[in-house]
């Protein structure tokens, strides 16, 4: 066995205390350092005064690159669309159509009911109208997250999509995600990165129109700008908390070594802070996923990137997969992988995770970029209260209802006992003032 290029060593479930286990499942990344926090607070008091002019001496600095205008012109979404090839764009054009299916299923919908004799209640759905979405380019640029975000966006019905990616080197964007943003009707496409896009999006400037709601993942910088503009009453809100990928491997003794280490591998590559977690029931297929990952790591080009992911990566042996699921649901995932025999069997038991993935041949991967689900989802243990980017993401729901004399005889009295014990005499009065003048008891 090839173990001599990884420090990893299953960890015995049984053997350990709640101590332990927690200690096992605790991710590295908890609070948002203090040197970003300070430095993202600079950013955006920074965008906020200056505006334009600051997102150009950030963009300088940060990106190196000196922007005449930050908006995508024609003319370099025409070369953009000349220099992707066809079967890119192919791929593309079939990862959008699936994406599009699935979350047009997961639809909320509008309905009224007659909740007593008289009374309708409903609920109204309407789009958020602005909304800004986040591509990151970093070491990797990422045009399915223009899918992801721009598909769910148009499908709810929002006025305004805007995109920011960060420029290259030489000042364009990277042509692919300008492939997918005009593919997936983005309005505009603005490249800036890093916390002045995010803060740009959220207080406006000359150029970049203030949004309503940010989309998207990014770095710590980005994570960390989210959060403090969601905070502002005056800035905007955001779609979830982020932190770094991950993804919990549940494996049986029948599961593929090879394609388990191949599962590991594709969300260690995304960084070196990815999270990745195998837990399996068997010690062979432990040993035989420890024996194929340097094998296979020796050959990605990211291998320095996904070696340093799986210096903190966890192998967990359990006595029985019921406590792979425990364990699985107390870490709450981001991916959960479940290469088991029969994994729609053991579906009720996941109660936290933002995807699941059945069997042998469901590998994230498919899910990163065309199976239809969308790859924007809750990290760092949010999986527990949020769920995925949907279209539900990009609406805002309104309650409606409608009480005409019939229906307040009928409800009247229920509400004027609740402001009694309440001691709210306004409250109680505005319904029997009502009551009185149409005739009832209250
Ligand atoms: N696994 C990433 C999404 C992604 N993978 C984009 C490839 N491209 C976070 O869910
Ligand atoms: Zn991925």
């Amino acid at each position: 066995m090839n173990t001599t290029m990884l420090p990893l060593n299953p960890i015995d479930w049984d053997s350990l205390d709640a101590t332990g286990r927690a200690a096992v499942l605790r991710r590295p990344t908890a609070a948002v350092a203090v040197e970003v926090r300070t430095a993202v607070e600079r950013v955006i008091a920074q965008v906020r005064a200056d505006g334009d002019v600051a997102l150009r001496a950030l963009t300088r600095r940060f990106d190196g690159v000196e922007l005449g205008a930050f908006a995508v012109g024609e003319d370099e979404f025409a070369a953009a669309e000349r220099a992707v090839d066809d079967g890119l764009k192919r791929a593309m054009r079939e990862a959008r159509e699936r994406i599009v299916a699935w979350h047009r299923a997961g639809m909320p919908r509008e309905f009224e009911i007659e909740t007593a004799p008289g009374v309708r209640c409903g609920r109204l759905l309407r789009p958020i109208a602005r909304v800004g979405l986040y591509v990151p380019a970093g070491s990797a640029p990422l045009p399915s997250t223009a899918l992801m975000l721009a598909v769910p966006a148009k499908l709810a019905g929002c006025r305004e999509l805007v995109l920011c990616t960060p420029p290259r080197a030489d000042g364009r964007a990277d042509p692919a995600v300008l492939v997918a943003a005009r593919l997936c009707g983005v309005d505009r496409v603005l490249k800036l990165g890093g916390a002045q896009a995010i803060a740009a999006m959220a207080y406006g400037t000359e150029s970049v129109p203030r949004c309503d709601k940010l989309f998207g993942p990014g770095n710590a910088y980005v994570t960390a700008a989210k959060q403090l503009v969601a905070q502002d009453p005056d800035g905007a809100a955001i779609d979830m908390p982020a932190g770094p990928s991950e993804v919990l491997v549940i494996a049986d003794a029948g599961a593929d070594p090879d394609f388990v280490a191949a599962d590991l591998l594709s969300q260690a590559e995304h960084g070196p802070d990815s999270q990745v977690i195998l837990v399996s029931d068997s010690d062979q297929l432990l040993a035989a996923v420890l024996d194929a990952l340097p094998r296979q790591l020796s050959t990605l080009p990211r291998a320095d990137i996904a070696r340093r992911a799986l210096e903190h990566a966890r192998l967990v042996k359990v006595a029985r997969l019921e406590d792979a699921f425990a364990l699985s649901n107390a870490y709450a995932p981001e991916h959960l992988i479940l290469a088991l025999r029969e994994p729609r069997n053991w579906l009720d038991q996941v109660e936290a995770a933002g995807s699941v993935f059945l069997g042998d041949y469901a590998p994230e991967a498919l899910g990163d970029y065309c199976s239809g689900t969308n790859h924007v989802l809750p990290t760092g243990g949010a999986a527990r209260a949020y769920s995925g980017v949907s279209v539900a993401s990009f609406q805002t729901a309104i309650s409606v209802q409608e009480v005409g004399a019939e229906g307040l005889r009928a409800i009247g009295p229920c509400a004027a006992t609740l402001a009694r014990a309440e001691a709210l005499a306004a409250h109680e009065r505005a319904v029997t003032l009502r009551i009185g003048r149409i005739g009832g008891a209250a």
